[in-house]
This record gives structure tokens, C-alpha cells and sequence, in this order.
């Protein structure tokens, strides 16, 4: 059943997101185009940028993470970075066209420590910057979500990644309801919650799917799924892992965008080794945010002019901020 009357469902059944996903591509992304014509304005896209805060050496064993200190990735640890460092990177996000500033920390969880109060100066600093501040820093519990939201933190990220059932093959440190308890900590701060996952892991169909159905089940849809192709990088067990196919990212975000119309969809990591066909063919079936700028936290991204030109030979504009916020900022 598609989404009639504009309304959002919550009760998604999995035999029904399996029948979307498996729609014949063009139907599919027909589909999803009418949803996100309805729901969303089709020529807008949210352009984000990340900056790696804390890089590197983590006690995780996430699979696919340049950043887990057990593997040997050659991406250079540092500690966290001084707020100028900060301060001077959201500038050159926000010059460049940027709305939502999202700081990444290669942690576990999130510690009570001086460290996470220079976090806390950080988002504020960049709140007042008019930026859309996001966070992603591992495991948080209420008490540092509300800290977070108090700063004046926008939205956290904070990725399923995959099915329950394939979590395990893929982190051994932690478990997936984890990673549901860190979401309704920060849901209940009143924070805009940004979730999804990465394709390419070794996940079956089935599993992908599963992942969609716990997204799109949750007592609110996340505000955010982000859809990442895995980059596959050396030194991680995952290194080996063919590159996942253009069609594949098309059905994720298809039926992302069907299954929850007002949340953005965002085609996260692996555009840098998409064409912009391929891309616009994403936005087509309702990707509408990407990261911009030439890194991601360690790898690499689009150009800035690349991104340019692809947004004006596509018709697209970036999406303001603050747009259907939650609560004013400030
Ligand atoms: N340490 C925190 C955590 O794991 O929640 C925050 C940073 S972590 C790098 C953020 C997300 O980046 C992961 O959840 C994963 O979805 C994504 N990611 C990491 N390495 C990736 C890769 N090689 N390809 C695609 N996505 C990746
Ligand atoms: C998300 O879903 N993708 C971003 C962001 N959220 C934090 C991270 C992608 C990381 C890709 C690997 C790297 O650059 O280290
Ligand atoms: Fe650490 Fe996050 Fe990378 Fe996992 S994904 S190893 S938790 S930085």
C-alpha cells in the first residue's frame, strides 16, 4: 500500500517494504518521485558538512571503519581539535553554502569529561554561527542528550547501520539495541534524530530491508536517514567488498522516501565514485541532503565545484536552514 491522503505511517508490515523494494526499478522510482513531489519540494537539497573532531584510534571493531584502532588504515589519529580549528572549518562550511555542520568523534560513547564539555562549547559556538549544529559521537545517555540539547544541539546521528540480525557480524563491542536506546535518549531530549545505515556490508536483501522496517517503525520516523554506500577501505576486514551498485542505492532510497515522505533522505558516503547521472537518478527517486566538501571524515568526497556544477545542471537549490524545525533555534 502506497502513502494516500499524505498520511506518515508508522506501522509499516515487513512484507509490504519488501514489495516496495522490489518494484520494478522504474516503477519504483515513479513512485518515489510522486511521494517526494508531495511531501517535500522536489528542487531542494540539504547540503551538509562533516569535520572528524576526534579522529581516529577507537576501541570499537566496527568492520567498515578506517577509524577502529585495530586496524591498520593509515588514517592519522589526533585528539580532539581546538575550538578555532572548529570554528574556522564551520565558517568555510557555511561560506561555501553549507546549513547543517555535523561533528564526528571517533568514540565509543560519550564520556562525562572535559572533553565532551569542549564538545558542549563547540555546538554551542556553532549554534550561534546559524548553522543546523549535528553531532555524531557514539553512545549517549539522557542525561548527556539533554546536556547536548541544552548547548543547543539541532540534530545527532546515530546510524542502525545494518539489520539486527547482521549487526553482529559486523561489531562485536557493542549490540544493536545499544544503538536504540542511544536514538530514544536523544528523541526524548527533543532532538532531531538522524539515522540510517550502510550497503555494501555483506547484507543480504532481506536484511536491508529489515533495517527500513525498524526506521520506518520507529514511534516517529528520524527526521534524517542518511544511505551510505560502504567505502571500502584498506586495512579494514571489509577492504575486499565489490562496490555496491548504483540500482541497489536507487531501492534504498526509493523506499526510504515511501515509507517515511517527510524525512531526508540523504545519499551519504559513496558519491565520490558516482557519476552525476547515477546521482541525479538518487535525487530523482528522493534523495534530497548530501555531504559537500572534499572529505567526509577520512575519505574522500565530491569537490565543492563538482557539487557546484552538478546543482546547476541539475536545477537544484540548497535547502534553507532551519526549515521544519522542531523548535526555533535559540
Ligand atoms: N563513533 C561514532 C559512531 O560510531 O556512532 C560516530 C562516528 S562513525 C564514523 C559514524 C558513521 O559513519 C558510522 O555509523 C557509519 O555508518 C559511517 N561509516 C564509517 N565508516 C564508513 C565507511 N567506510 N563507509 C561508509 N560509511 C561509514
Ligand atoms: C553518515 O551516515 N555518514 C557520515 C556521517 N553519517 C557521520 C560518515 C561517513 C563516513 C565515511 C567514512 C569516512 O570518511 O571515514
Ligand atoms: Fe568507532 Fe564509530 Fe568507527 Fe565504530 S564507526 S570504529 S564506533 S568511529
Amino acid at each position: 500500500m502506497s502513502n494516500l491522503n499524505n498520511s506518515i505511517r508508522t506501522d509499516w508490515e515487513m512484507d509490504e517494504i519488501r514489495e516496495i523494494y522490489h518494484k520494478p526499478i522504474l516503477e519504483l522510482m515513479v513512485e518515489a518521485a510522486n511521494v517526494h513531489r508531495q511531501h517535500q519540494t522536489g528542487s531542494e537539497v540539504q547540503v551538509c558538512t562533516l569535520l572528524s573532531v576526534k579522529t581516529g584510534g577507537c576501541p570499537e571493531d566496527c568492520a567498515y571503519c578506517p577509524q577502529a584502532a585495530r586496524y591498520q588504515t593509515g588514517v592519522k589519529a589526533h585528539g580532539l581539535l581546538k575550538d578555532e580549528e572548529v570554528l574556522e572549518a564551520a565558517t568555510r562550511a557555511k561560506n561555501a553554502g553549507s546549513t547543517r555542520f555535523c561533528m564526528g568523534a571517533a568514540w565509543r560513547e560519550v564520556r562525562d569529561n572535559r572533553d565532551f564539555d569542549r564538545v558542549l562549547g563547540m555546538v554551542t559556538q556553532v549554534n550561534d554561527m546559524g548553522l543546523e549544529v549535528c553531532c555524531t559521537l557514539g553512545m549517549v545517555n539522557e542525561y548527556q542528550a539533554e546536556r547536548l540539547k541544552q548547548a543547543g544541539l539541532y540534530a545527532y546521528n546515530h546510524n542502525l547501520d545494518t539489520s539486527g540480525d547482521h549487526y553482529s557480524n559486523i561489531i562485536t563491542t557493542r549490540k544493536y539495541e545499544d544503538r536504540l536506546n542511544t536514538i530514544d535518549h536523544v528523541r526524548k531530549a527533543g532532538i532531531s534524530v538522524c539515522s540510517g545505515g550502510i550497503i555494501g556490508l555483506g547484507e543480504t536483501t532481506k536484511d536491508r530491508i529489515e533495517m527500513l522496517h525498524v526506521l520506518a517503525t520507529m514511534p516517529e520516523h528520524p527526521e534524517s536517514v542518511p544511505v551510505n554506500a560502504l567505502v571500502p577501505v584498506a586495512g579494514t576486514p571489509l577492504e575486499h567488498q565489490p562496490r555496491v551498485s548504483v540500482w541497489d542505492m536507487i531501492r534504498m532510497i526509493a523506499t526510504a522516501r515511501i515509507t517515511m515522505p517527510k524525512t531526508m533522505v540523504r545519499l551519504s558516503a559513496g558519491r565520490s565514485t558516482m557519476s552525476v547521472a547515477e546521482q541525479a537518478l538518487c535525487f530523482l527517486a528522493g534523495a534530497n541532503s548530501i555531504f559537500s566538501g572534499d572529505k567526509l571524515l577520512t575519505t574522500p568526497n565530491p569537490d565543492f565545484n563538482e557539487d557546484q556544477a552538478m546543482f546547476a545542471l541539475l536545477g537544484l537549490e540548497p535547502r534553507k536552514a532551519f526549515k521544519n524545525a522542531l523548535e526555533p533555534a535559540n
